[in-house]
């Protein structure tokens, strides 16, 4: 896509999805259609957590105390925290942080609450806004200062084996997650430099959005010990000895709407996947003066008999040109349209446009109609991830030539290279290319026998290199 950014962002506004005007940089306003796709996509979200996590809610803000108790996690986050240091004029006796994260907040209670083994796994999360003061570049729902929508998990566990293996289920459940939304990722382990604060490991979830820069949309944390012995988080295990816990967290943003749109839309503008779109069908009744009772009384049965198959169903009634109808909901997305006006209901029929191909499918307007439509939007779910998968996949090169890389990666593509997993080596090849590890993609059987893209020694990983955001 030529120019990316400034698509995004008419998006937002003429998608009605966001107010990037708010008087605060990196701090925005949901708007009415961009807060119903949010909330679609929350609803899928707690869906799959409330399986087996319990929802909470903790407060916003973290005495410094607290925060600046785990030294590596603060030093990771200390250029990113807003303080409020007041109350009214009174200068507080102990600042406090507006949460960048809520480990802080969340785990000197977990430290109140577990004590026996009877007490383990515990896995809550909670869906709050978090503030990060980021000094790079802000874009709305990319990269933001307030974080309107953090999704955080975090479990405490046994033994470090049950951690591990929630580490995969986490990873499992954003998979499905990003699957109904159709968005296609790599997973990839972190390197050690740009792990989370405080983690032993980090597993990421990256999108590769239109302009060929990858986005990181969700981050799974295996924290080992490190939280539970700074904030005393222990058990009684069967054996009756007090042993500290293991623990896990996750955590999604603001970036998955950005990836909806970033993903799956086009020239013309949004194309929502049917999971998550406010309206799964527009209506847009062709009125003239004759038959015009006629046409909105059918418009609104049908939108009756849809609406109980669990269909969400919007009439565009408005008093404006059909023409101007069609442009606004082909930018906002709508997965399909149908018209109908006074010759169509003489003729017993209605057009149906798709908006993920352009597709146009006349149907006889009677009791197969519901059916029919239903299997239309459901075919829609299904090709716009299957082309989102596939030019995904188209963009995955790999390279065994460190000269290459730029050019590929200058051309829309994430690199797959062969590396030795060494911190020198790395920082090496993202100094010499000018672009970031993502992460170990898989590590490699001793018989493959491949070198080090860098260095020529026996490779460990094939890793993945792109140009991020
Ligand atoms: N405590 C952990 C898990 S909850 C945590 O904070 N992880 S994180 O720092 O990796 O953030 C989780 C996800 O939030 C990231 O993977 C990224 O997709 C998103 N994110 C981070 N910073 C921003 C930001 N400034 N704007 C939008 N999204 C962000």
């Amino acid at each position: 896509m030529e120019n990316f950014s400034e698509w995004f962002h008419e998006i937002l506004d003429k998608g009605d999805i966001m107010d990037s005007r708010y008087p605060i940089k990196g701090m925005n306003v949901w708007l009415p259609y961009g807060f119903k796709i949010r909330k679609y996509t929350l609803e899928l979200l707690k869906e799959l957590f409330d399986r087996d996590h319990d929802e909470v809610l903790f407060p916003l803000l973290i005495p410094e105390e607290e925060l600046a108790k785990e030294g590596i996690h603060v030093k990771g986050f200390e250029e990113e925290v807003y303080w409020v240091t007041h109350g009214g004029s009174k200068e507080l006796n102990e600042k406090l942080a507006l949460r960048p994260t809520s480990e802080t907040a969340i785990y000197p209670m977990f430290a109140l609450w577990i004590r026996s083994h009877i007490d383990l796994p515990m896995k809550y999360y909670q869906i709050v806004n978090t503030f990060r003061y980021e000094t790079k570049h802000t874009r709305p729902l990319i990269r933001v200062r307030e974080i309107s929508t953090f999704k955080e998990a975090h479990t405490v566990h046994a033994t470090k084996e049950e951690s591990e293996a929630q580490v995969e289920d986490a990873i499992e459940l954003y998979k499905e997650f990003f699957d109904y939304l159709g968005i296609p990722y790599v997973i990839s382990k972190r390197p050690e430099w740009d792990k989370f604060p405080g983690a032993d490991y980090t597993m990421a979830f990256d999108a590769l959005m239109k302009d060929g820069k990858t986005l990181q949309i969700g981050t799974v944390h295996n924290l080992g010990q490190t939280f539970a012995k700074t904030f005393d988080i222990t058990f009684e295990n069967e054996e009756g000895k007090h042993v500290y816990a293991y623990q896990t967290c996750c955590g999604l943003s603001d970036r998955i709407i950005a990836s909806i749109i970033g993903i799956h839309g086009d020239e013309k503008g949004l194309i929502l996947p049917p999971s998550v779109s406010p309206n799964h069908i527009t209506i847009i009744p062709i009125l003239f003066k004759e038959g015009k009772e006629e046409v909105l009384e059918k418009c609104q049965t049908l939108k009756e008999e849809f609406e109980a198959e669990g269909v969400r169903v919007h009439i565009d009634d408005r008093d404006i040109r059909p023409g101007k109808k069609f442009y606004d909901w082909e930018i906002k997305g709508t997965p399909v349209k149908l018209e109908i006006g006074p010759r169509d209901l003489k003729e017993n029929k209605t057009i149906i446009t798709r908006r993920d191909n352009g597709e146009k499918i006349e149907l006889p307007l009677d009791e197969t109609v519901i059916d029919s439509v239903i299997d239309i939007i459901e075919d829609v779910n299904v090709s716009i991830s299957n082309k989102a998968w596939e030019n995904h996949e188209d963009s995955i090169k790999i390279s065994e030539d460190l000269d290459e890389i730029p050019k590929l990666i200058k051309e829309g593509n994430i690199v797959g290279f062969y590396w030795n997993g060494k911190e020198d080596s790395g920082k090496a090849i993202e100094e010499e290319t000018d672009y970031d590890i993502l992460g170990t993609y898989n590590e490699l059987d001793s018989d493959e026998n491949k070198k080090c893209i860098y260095s020529g020694e026996d490779a460990k990983y094939l890793a993945l290199i792109a140009k991020t955001y």
